[in-house]
C-alpha cells in the first residue's frame, strides 16, 4: 500500500472502523459466552462442584497467540494510518496556516491571505501550521485532520477534500471567551474555479487601480501579467519591446510605445501581433478616455508583474533586518534612508577618495553585496554585508527600493 494514495479520511477511517468491528465482536463473544456459562454451569443442574484441570496447553497457547495477533494487527493498521497522516504527499498546494484569538488565516505560495482555507478539490493540501499567541488546534473533522497550533512552531498535516463543498473548520483547543468564534469553512472547489479565485484574489490584493481595471474589462482572460502566452501576448515587459505586426497583409516591426498600445485596444485588428489569431475584441467606445489612458501609463511604468518580486522584496528588507538601520518614510536612522534613493545623488568615500554618484541600480546592489566598498558620507562603516542574498532577492528588494520615490 502506498500511504500517500489515499486520503486522511480514508486512513482513519479504516483504523477506526477496524479496532471499532474487533471491540464489537469482543463485545458480543464475551456476553455471549458468560450467558451460555450462566446456563450451563448453573448450581441446580451441577449441586456438586467439579474439580477443573490444572493445566490446558492448547486453550493457553489459543488465549495468548490470537489475542496477540488482533492487537498486533491494530498496531499495525494504526501504524499504517499514522504515515499516510504524516507523509504530506509531493505534488500537495502548499497553505500556511495562522491561528490567533480568535481568527484563523490562510496563506497562499503568492501571498494572498484568507480568512476562509479555499482549495481545489481532489488536489493534496499541505499546511504549515503556527499560533501568535496561544495554544490553537486546527480541526476539520470532514477529513479527520487535528493538528495543534503552537506558537512558535511549526506543526505540519495535510488532507484532500474528495469533491466540491463546503466543510467545517474549527478551533479544538479551548483557547479563551472567543474560542468558539474560530469556527470558518474549507471551500472546496474545481481546479478551474480555484485558479480563477486566485487570480482575482491576487489582483484584489496585490494589483494596484490599473490591474483592476485589465481584470474588470476582461483583458486578463486573453493577456498574462507573468510573461506566459495566453490567447494574446503576455503584458510584460510590453512597453519599449520590438513587435512584428501583420499591418495590411504586410509585415513590419514596431517597438511598442504609448500610440501603439492605445491603437490595439481600439483598434486591435489594425496591427496584428504575428503568431496570433486576430481574436481581440475593439474597445473603441467601451473604455472612457480616462480609464484608457490609465492603462497605457500603467504599461509605461513598466511594472506590469512586478508586484510580487516588489512584495517580496518588501518582505526581504523585514525579514533580513534591514529595517532596523533604514527607514522607508525618509527619515535618518542608522543608514540613509531608503526612500527616494534610486537616483538620489550620494557622496560616498571610496578607495580613500571622495566621489559623488547618482544611485542606480549597480550602485544599489554594490552597497548591498559589499557595503563596506563605498560607504555613504555621515554615516558610520556598520552595515554587515548580505553576500549570502540570491540574485532573486536581491532583485526583489532592488525593485522595491526603487518603486520608494
Ligand atoms: C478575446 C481575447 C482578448 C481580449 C479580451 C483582449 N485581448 Fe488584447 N490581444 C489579443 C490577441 C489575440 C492579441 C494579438 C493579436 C492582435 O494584435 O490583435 C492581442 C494584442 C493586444 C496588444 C498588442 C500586444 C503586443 O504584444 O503588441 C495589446 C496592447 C492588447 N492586446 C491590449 C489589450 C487590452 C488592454 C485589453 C483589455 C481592455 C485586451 N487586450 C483584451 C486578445 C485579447
Ligand atoms: C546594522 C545596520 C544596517 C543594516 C542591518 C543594513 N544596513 Fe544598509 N546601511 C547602513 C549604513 C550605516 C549605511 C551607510 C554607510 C554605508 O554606505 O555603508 C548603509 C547603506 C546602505 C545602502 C546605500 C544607501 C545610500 O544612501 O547610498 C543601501 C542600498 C543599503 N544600505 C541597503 C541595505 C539593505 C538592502 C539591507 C538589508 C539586506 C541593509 N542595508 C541592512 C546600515 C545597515
Ligand atoms: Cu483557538
Amino acid at each position: 500500500m502506498n500511504p500517500s494514495a489515499i486520503s486522511t479520511t480514508e486512513a482513519v477511517d479504516a483504523v477506526f472502523y477496524y479496532i471499532f468491528g474487533i471491540s464489537i465482536v469482543m463485545l458480543v463473544g464475551v456476553t455471549a459466552i458468560m450467558l451460555w456459562f450462566l446456563v450451563k454451569y448453573n448450581r441446580k443442574r451441577h449441586p456438586q462442584p467439579k474439580p477443573s484441570p490444572r493445566y490446558n496447553l492448547i486453550l493457553e497457547a489459543t488465549w495468548t497467540i490470537i489475542p496477540t495477533i488482533i492487537v498486533l494487527s491494530m498496531f499495525w493498521y494504526g501504524w499504517q494510518g499514522y504515515t499516510t497522516l504524516t507523509n504530506v504527499p509531493k505534488d500537495a498546494l502548499e497553505v500556511q496556516v495562522t491561528a490567533r484569538m480568535w481568527s484563523w488565516t490562510f496563506t497562499y505560495p503568492n501571498g494572498v491571505a484568507e480568512d476562509r482555507l479555499v482549495i481545489p478539490a481532489g488536489r493534496a493540501i499541505s499546511l504549515s501550521i503556527t499560533s501568535e499567541d496561544v495554544l490553537h488546534s486546527f480541526y476539520v473533522p470532514a477529513f479527520r485532520v487535528k493538528r495543534d497550533a503552537v506558537p512558535g512552531m511549526t506543526t505540519r498535516a495535510w488532507f484532500r477534500a474528495p469533491e466540491p463543498g463546503s466543510y467545517d473548520l474549527f478551533c479544538a483547543e479551548y483557547c479563551g471567551v472567543g474560542h468558539s468564534a474560530m469556527i470558518t469553512t474549507v471551500e472546496a472547489m474545481s481546479e478551474k474555479d480555484f485558479e480563477e479565485w486566485l487570480r482575482h484574489e491576487t489582483l484584489e490584493g496585490e494589483g494596484g487601480e490599473s490591474e483592476k481595471l485589465l481584470a474588470r474589462y476582461g483583458c486578463i482572460g486573453c493577456h498574462s501579467l507573468d510573461g506566459s502566452k495566453s490567447v494574446g501576448p503576455t503584458f510584460q515587459g510590453l512597453f519599449g519591446r520590438e513587435v512584428t505586426v501583420v499591418t495590411e497583409g504586410k509585415e513590419r516591426t514596431v517597438t511598442v510605445d504609448a500610440e501603439y498600445i492605445e491603437k490595439s485596444i481600439l483598434q486591435p485588428q489594425a496591427d496584428l501581433v504575428k503568431g496570433y489569431p486576430p481574436v481581440m475584441p475593439s474597445f473603441e467606445g467601451r473604455i472612457p478616455q480616462e480609464d484608457l489612458e490609465e492603462i497605457v501609463e500603467y504599461f509605461r511604468r513598466g511594472e506590469v508583474g512586478m508586484e510580487k518580486t516588489e512584495t517580496e522584496g518588501k518582505n526581504l528588507v523585514q525579514e533580513k533586518g534591514c529595517l532596523g538601520c533604514h527607514s522607508t518614510d525618509g527619515s535618518k536612522s542608522v543608514g540613509p534612508t531608503f526612500q527616494g534613493l534610486f537616483g538620489r545623488e550620494v557622496t560616498v568615500e571610496k578607495g580613500g577618495e571622495t566621489q559623488t554618484l547618482a544611485a542606480d541600480e549597480e550602485y544599489i546592489r554594490e552597497s548591498i553585496r559589499q557595503p563596506k566598498a563605498a560607504i555613504v558620507r555621515g554615516f558610520p562603516p556598520v552595515m554587515p554585508d548580505f553576500a549570502d542574498l540570491t540574485e532573486e532577492e536581491l532583485e526583489a528588494i532592488v525593485n522595491y527600493i526603487k518603486e520608494l520615490r
